[in-house]
């Protein structure tokens, strides 16, 4: 089974006069909230570091896109730029994970980072526009590709994130305190051969179903070539995997996946589901916005049957 790329493609484009979006605009997290579809997209312009701007539709295809960004970097430990946004909706609150890069080994005390730093931070909205810090999820250790669960897992909050080179589960009462014996790794990469066979991490929330937690993922392979795939996960204890087909889902083929800031690139933050269609948003080359689309039911079926 392939996604379906819609024929509009690219759908978001860079904006040449406007200096925060010049050069890319890719991987968004795109939610469906009050009958609209609201999408937040990494954006870098003349500087070089990411912000995230924020578009909304009426179709998912044509969006109206706000003339500023809604999160700059504010800190040191994001002064080089805030990454990969993905958006869940829970219980009434906006949250948005999204990767800082920081000011390399320096950084506030309390939030130590060694090496480069890249912290999974949190951020929370009221309005989907003005968010507001809450911290990361792990300190003092690469990590990223971190997305929360759309509810509870057993009365708490779960979120992936990715210890390189695996998928990794954390469990939270408030968001605020990860503790690491709430964490387990959950699946890393395949054997060789495969196209996920260098890392592997979460693409956007996961879609509950009666059979599990449907979970689009990306693989990179010895190549660096980005690729999508999807398994199924247990409902109550998402470290097991029910399935995990071998065969990706998407994989670079179009010019604009081809070239771009950064070659043989489909990465993805968003999968939400509308009706009964599953919008896959991602960015092409780290450099424009595509879609791609399949129904729920035929992804279900490629997930429980497919090879
Ligand atoms: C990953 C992330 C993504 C990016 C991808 C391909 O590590 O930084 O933002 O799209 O690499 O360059």
């Amino acid at each position: 089974m392939k996604l379906k790329r819609h024929p509009a493609n690219p759908l978001l484009l860079p904006i040449p006069t406007s200096s925060w979006e010049a050069y890319h605009v890719f991987n968004p997290s795109v939610i469906y909230h009050n009958g609209l579809f609201h999408m937040h997209y990494r954006a870098q312009g003349l500087d070089w570091i990411s912000r995230i701007g924020y578009a909304v539709s009426a179709d998912g295809i044509h969006w109206n896109r706000l003339r500023q960004p809604v999160l700059s970097p504010q800190d040191d430990f994001d002064a080089r730029g805030v990454e990969d946004p993905r958006v869940v909706e829970l219980e009434g609150v906006f949250y948005m994970t999204y990767t800082a890069y920081g000011k390399s080994v320096l950084g506030p005390p309390e939030i130590a980072i060694r090496g480069g730093g890249i912290l999974p931070m949190i951020v929370r909205s009221q309005n989907l526009i003005v968010w507001e810090r809450m911290g990361p999820i792990v300190r003092g250790e690469h990590n990223k590709d971190h997305v929360l669960f759309p509810e509870r897992i057993g009365g708490r909050f779960a979120a992936f994130h990715r210890r390189q080179p695996d998928v990794w589960i954390a469990y939270s009462d408030d968001l605020l305190t990860w503790r690491e014996e709430d964490m387990a790794p959950i699946f890393g990469p395949r054997p060789l051969s495969h196209w996920d066979n260098l890392k592997v991490g979460a693409n956007g929330a996961p879609i509950r179903t009666e059979e599990g937690w449907l979970m689009l993922y990306h693989g990179v392979d010895e190549d660096k070539v980005y690729r999508l795939g999807v398994c199924l996960l247990d409902l109550e204890d998402p470290t097991k995997v029910i399935r995990r087909p071998r065969q990706p889902i998407l994989e670079p083929k179009e010019l604009w996946e081809l070239r771009g800031d950064v070659p043989n690139v489909v990465f993805s933050c968003a999968n939400p589901v509308v009706g009964d269609q599953v919008y896959v948003y991602y960015g092409g080359g780290d450099h424009v916005i595509g879609l791609a689309t399949c129904s729920l039911e035929d992804l279900l079926d490629f997930v429980r049957h497919g090879s």
